[in-house]
């Protein structure tokens, strides 16, 4: 049985390291580290106790103190530990020496080889497989890395913080020495060797630091590596304008590695990448990728602030610096690209995978109380939900108090390890305000549902919104059973006219169009409005909730033409479109032609958007947000929506139903647009979110004609394959052509992989199309890729993208009413979680609805996860994930 580590448990350390001296050997197979610890007791631990130092799978070579040998009995090891148990109570040093083998090490946390390149991955305690030592991140020191390898195998030698030294070391060897002068943790430290390309750039701070920007990436790909370099600097500007945060080294090295647990890491000075979130060219990467990659590339670059400088005090903060950062990674795309199709963006990933894990067996608290395994806790939950508080404070203070609130976190919480009662600490000094109450947001699971129900008075002239939150009650060891309270919920609001305009209203209790909904029941009175209003409710998703409200049919037609917020415009045909699912879902409608008179009404009030919107020329204003008004929601939505007794064919088959209709009443409209919106041949590629947005449209429109008519779609499909000048064109093309069994299909396939035979973030793309096709020959079509040369269980990506591919985002297949899909996840996890126990950790989190099906499958999938379960030998990690589905 594992130990569970609780908040409420929590100590100083009994020790402090304030310099850390390390000496590494790099060698395939018997790596060689000599750590020299500048240890002292901590005035704030207990006087005496023993050192107790981390290790995991660590050969012990050589100890000694203050320059001796250990006397015989001083020291204790075992497999996760190196006890001393009688330090000195004065500051001392502990020179210890550890060997590893970097080329054993599948399962890619500590120091690793990927593709030859040695690299490391610490977060969240991976320090200790390098060497033994305080592995937690309230222990803070300075680093100098001595690096030392054959030039040959590795002529690149990177480190933390600034380059201090290089030169050769004996016959064919050389090194080079990176010191930190930064304090910090020793999930931050990082190092890098091997044979790698480069490409550079400078940039002068506010401060007038002038800084080396590097991009390292396999030898080749250099001219991949452009867009990322310039996501750095690009990066640095905003943080600089927003936040008034400047970079604090000499150099920023960034480095793509092709095995990677994560997308990235953000080590001090030299962060790691997964390879997938650096690499771009037109030929090899989609629009969605280019958005990745700026957004993850800020996002570990902003963590030199929220993070690095100041960092968490122990795991269960780690929302502090990965929500902080979330929410500041996603105002810089916000501001770089469009806001209000970003925030679209934003709410579905939450919609897709926070809310369905907050509602599940796995849920917990932004800020849990208690874990068996840590990596178990990089979720959704800590991460968006996490960012979406962050946000909920902006709107509660309001712009200016928020920043000032932000830069006095950074000031006081500088060179710290830092809390959440700290971060919040900031906001109240400078708002004045109690923030006891809002901080439940960090305590409580469990996504809230907000009923709202709205009453005109034509006589006295008011509007009445009365508002009632309901939490629901979450008893897992994460929450420690806490009784669920009121939340503080901001909300955003306007009025709008049946005919479009907007309601001059007032009410002194909503201020710059927010209004707090602190108790369980209040309401609100508007006076002096002249006729009955639509309520626009939570615009730009103000709070991360659910919501239930009586809005007519006519009232979303209303919203989704006229409303000011274009959120809450999209929000409209989402509900619009939802309503329809659902309703055919609940009934087990067979798959039609048409989704009734409903389905009509969302097709006309479409058709009338892409009329309204239509510039001349015939083109959209904004055609990334057109794209998203005709996507319709997701599979997992509709099932979370449905709630119980979820039959995930019939959800299927009720959205294809209103695909086949949008399709059908809307093509005529759709291939126009697809025509005015294409580009000029020999256009210059762009990245950018126009040109993004144009193809988003025209694929978007594809799509949905080729729902209608398989056939002209197909036709359409593959001279889009043919013709195509960027990947993401032709990917679409491809995913249009997946959804159409046959030969055209098949041949296009076949040709796709001959293709790009030698690009494995290429081949990844195609092994999750056809993971998802939502047929039954996709189990054995994934078994069958499973022996593809390029599919390898020991490359976490290859593994995302061909079974979590199919596990998380083909919902039919992998609840089949057989349960072969169960079967097929629960198998993978079993035989990765001896490689990579985190990788199979999350893909268990599949099984994370399986509650929510109708009882033939849930049967099914609890077999598998007790199967699984029940296995001897498994990983903390999975055993972990599998106890707490089933709890
Ligand atoms: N801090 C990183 C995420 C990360 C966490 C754990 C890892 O271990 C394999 C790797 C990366 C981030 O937020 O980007
Ligand atoms: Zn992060």
């Amino acid at each position: 049985m594992q130990t569970i580590v609780r908040l409420a448990d929590y100590r100083p350390s009994d020790y402090l390291i304030d310099r850390v001296d390390l000496d590494l050997r790099l060698h395939p197979t018997e790596t060689r580290i000599t750590a020299t610890l500048a240890l002292r007791p901590n005035p704030a631990g207990a006087p005496g106790a023993p050192l107790v130092l981390d290790g995991d799978e660590l050969t012990l070579l050589a100890i000694a103190l203050d320059g001796q040998p250990t006397g015989p009995g001083a020291i204790a090891v075992t497999p996760r530990s190196l006890t001393l148990h009688q330090p000195p109570q004065r500051p001392f040093l502990l020179a210890i020496e550890t060997q590893v083998n970097p080329s054993a090490n599948t399962k890619l946390m500590g120091l690793y080889r990927s593709n030859g390149v040695y690299c490391t991955q610490c977060e969240a305690d991976g320090f200790r497989r390098i060497t033994y030592f305080l592995d937690r991140p309230d222990v803070m020191a300075v680093y100098t890395t001595r690096i030392e390898a054959d030039r040959d195998e590795a002529p690149v030698l990177l480190g933390n913080g600034n380059p201090v030294e290089q030169g050769e070391a004996g016959p064919g060897r050389h090194y080079a020495v990176w010191h930190d002068p930064h304090p910090k943790p020793a999930y931050l430290f990082a190092l890098v060797g091997g044979r790698l390309g480069r490409v550079a750039s400078r940039f002068t701070t506010m401060e007038g630091r002038d800084v080396e920007i590097a991009v390292y990436v396999e030898p080749g790909k250099e001219g991949r590596a452009g867009f990322a370099l310039d996501a750095v600097a690009r990066s640095m500007a905003w943080d600089e304008r927003s936040f008034g945060r400047a970079y604090d080294l000499d150099v920023f090295n960034v480095v793509a590695v092709s095995d990677f647990n994560m997308g990235a890491m953000e080590n001090k000075g030299l962060n790691i990448f997964n390879d997938k979130y650096v690499l771009a060219s037109p030929d090899t990467a989609t629009d969605a990728d280019y958005a990745n990659i700026e957004a993850i590339i800020a996002h570990e670059y902003f963590h030199n602030w929220s993070g690095n400088r100041v960092t968490c005090r122990d795991w269960f903060q780690l929302c502090l610096k990965e929500g902080l950062t979330v929410f500041r990674d996603q105002e810089f795309s916000s501001d770089e690209r469009s806001r209000p199709v970003h925030r679209i963006a934003e709410v579905r990933t939450l919609r897709a995978r926070q809310f369905p894990e907050d509602a599940g067996p796995l849920a917990h608290p932004v800020r849990p109380r208690a874990y068996r395994e840590i990596n178990n806790f990089y979720t959704a939950t800590v991460y968006e939900k996490g960012a979406e508080i962050v946000r909920m404070l902006r709107t509660l203070l309001g712009a200016e108090t928020f920043r000032r609130g932000m830069d006095r976190y950074f000031a006081t919480c500088d060179g710290t390890a830092a809390t959440v009662e700290d971060f919040l600490a900031a906001f109240a000094a400078e708002s004045g305000r109690d923030l006891a109450h809002f901080a439940r947001w960090y305590e409580q699971a469990g996504t809230p549902t907000v009923a709202v129900a709205g009453a005109y008075d034509p006589e006295g002239k008011t509007y009445t919104l009365s508002f009632r939150q309901s939490l629901p009650v979450v008893a897992t060891e994460a929450t420690a059973g806490a009784t669920p309270e009121p939340l503080v919920i901001p909300v955003a609001l306007g009025l709008v006219t049946p005919e479009g305009g907007t309601v001059e209203a007032a009410s002194e209790r909503v201020r710059d169009g927010v209004f707090v909904l602190d108790r369980a029941e209040d309401s609100l009175v508007f006076t002096g409005v002249a006729a009955a209003p639509v309520p626009s409710l939570f615009r730009g998703f103000s709070a991360p909730v659910k919501v239930e409200h009586a809005l007519s049919h006519g009232d979303r037609l209303t919203l989704l033409a006229h409303d000011g917020d274009a959120f809450n415009r999209w929000q409209a045909a989402q509900s619009l479109a939802m309503e329809v699912v659902v309703g055919r879902a609940r009934a087990g409608a067979p798959l039609g032609p048409e989704a009734g008179p409903e389905g009509a009404g969302l097709t006309a009030a479409l058709a009338t958007f892409l009329d309204r919107e239509a510039l001349d020329g015939g083109t959209l204003a904004d055609p990334a947000f057109a794209a998203l008004v005709l996507t319709l929601p997701g599979e997992q939505e509709v099932a979370q929506a449905i709630g119980a007794g979820v039959d995930p064919d019939a959800i299927w088959r009720a959205r294809q139903t209103l695909r086949v209709q949008l399709g059908r009443d809307l093509g005529p409209r759709l291939l126009a647009l697809r025509d005015a919106l294409a580009e000029p041949r020999g256009a210059p590629f762009s990245p950018d979110a126009a040109s993004a947005g144009r193809r988003a449209l025209r694929n978007a429109a594809l799509d949905l004609v080729a729902a209608a008519d398989p056939e002209a779609g197909t036709a359409l499909a593959v001279d889009q394959l043919e013709a195509a000048a960027t990947m993401t064109d032709r990917l679409a093309a491809l995913a249009v052509l997946s959804l159409v069994p046959g030969e055209a299909r098949e041949a296009a396939l076949a040709r796709f992989g001959e293709a790009y035979r030698g690009e494995p973030l290429v081949l990844d793309k195609w092994f999750a199309l056809q993971a998802m096709i939502p047929e039954a020959a996709t189990l054995d079509r994934v078994r069958g890729l499973m022996r593809h040369p390029a599919f390898s269980l020991g490359n976490p990506n290859r593994v995302r993208s061909l079974i979590a591919s199919f596990s998380l985002n083909n919902p039919t297949q992998f609840h089949r009413p057989d349960g072969a899909g169960y079967d097929l996840t629960a198998e993978v996890v079993l035989a990765l979680d001896r490689k990579n126990p985190q990788v199979a950790a999350r893909l268990l989190t599949a099984f994370n609805t399986w509650r929510m099906v109708e009882d033939g499958r849930r049967r099914h999938a609890e077999d598998a996860l007790r199967r699984v379960a029940g296995t001897p030998g498994l990983s903390p990690d999975v055993s972990d994930i599998a106890g707490r589905s089933l709890a």
